[in-house]
């Protein structure tokens, strides 16, 4: 396919560059960046990543393109003045892909971010799909001193017994929750149940989607660790972090 084969082409000339999203402790502190991808084609322009992450995926594209987010990410992590974390998305093609821990630990290495500064994101499905090499992996991540999170948490199916299972620092409540704060009565409980459940695990717990001051407050008021949303900031080029880190320093 022609996209596809554009796509790999953008790995080399530059077509890819990242945006990144802030998260906030509920006082203020503003504590990691989210890295999101993007794609500028030549005629086509901006091609969200919800269209080519599946094609990357589907042609295993996904392999170098997020060796390349890994790498990119964590040298930007490294040039901020402050030592907020950032965090990177992991598709479920990636993280069975051969050679994911190495891949991961060179970028380490080699851009010298301290691991603890670096937070790897799956969603759910990735704990459905290969569950004992899933096991393998995540325990080889851990092992190199770094934070999983579970993205998108509550849209997947038997998110308990995952919860169970494998070892998360953190969750992130999917947005399909927060957007409901403001309208529905039952969602507040719901994310009050789903706050307190994560605490008993000892799982941080990171709310994504905040929108509304409404929401904000209700998630202050629930409890939760971290928030994020295009009301308290918009995926923004690397270009706009330091200024942001300087103010809320
Ligand atoms: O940034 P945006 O809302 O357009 O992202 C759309 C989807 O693409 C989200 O599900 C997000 O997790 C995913 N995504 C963004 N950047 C990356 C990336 O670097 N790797 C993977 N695998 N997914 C990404
Ligand atoms: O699946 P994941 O959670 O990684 O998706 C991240 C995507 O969510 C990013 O593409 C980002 O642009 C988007 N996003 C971030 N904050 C908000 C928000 O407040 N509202 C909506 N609708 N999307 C958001
Ligand atoms: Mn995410
Ligand atoms: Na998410």
């Amino acid at each position: 396919r022609e996209l596809e084969r554009e796509l790999h082409g953008a790995i080399a000339a530059g077509g890819l560059s990242l945006l990144f999203q802030p998260l906030f402790r509920p006082d203020g502190d503003l504590v990691c960046f989210e890295a999101l991808l993007r794609w500028t084609h030549m005629v086509h322009g901006a091609i969200s990543p919800a269209e080519f992450i599946p094609l990357a995926e589907s042609s295993e594209l996904i392999v170098p393109i997020g060796a390349w987010v890994l790498q990119t990410a964590c040298q930007e992590a490294v040039a901020w003045p402050c030592d907020q974390r950032v965090a990177v998305n992991i598709s479920a093609v990636q993280l069975l892909s051969e050679d994911f821990v190495t891949t991961v630990s060179q970028a380490l290495s080699t851009t010298g971010l301290a691991p603890e500064r670096l937070e790897l994101e799956v969603t759910e499905s990735v704990l459905i799909e290969n569950t004992d090499q899933t096991l393998t992996v995540l325990s080889a991540l851990r092992a190199l001193g770094l934070r999983l999170v579970l993205d998108d948490f509550g849209t997947g199916y038997s998110s308990l017994s995952y919860l169970h299972r494998f070892r998360f620092d953190k969750l992130k409540l999917d947005r399909s929750f927060v957007q409901r704060l403001d309208t529905d009565e039952d969602a507040r409980t719901i994310v009050r149940a789903m706050i307190s459940m994560s605490k008993d695990l000892g799982l941080e717990v990171t709310a994504e989607g905040v929108e509304t001051p409404a929401q904000l407050a209700a998630l202050r008021e629930l409890g939760c660790d971290e928030l994020q949303g295009f009301l308290l900031g918009r995926p923004m080029p690397k270009s706009r972090i330091r200024m942001l880190i300087m103010r809320h320093h």
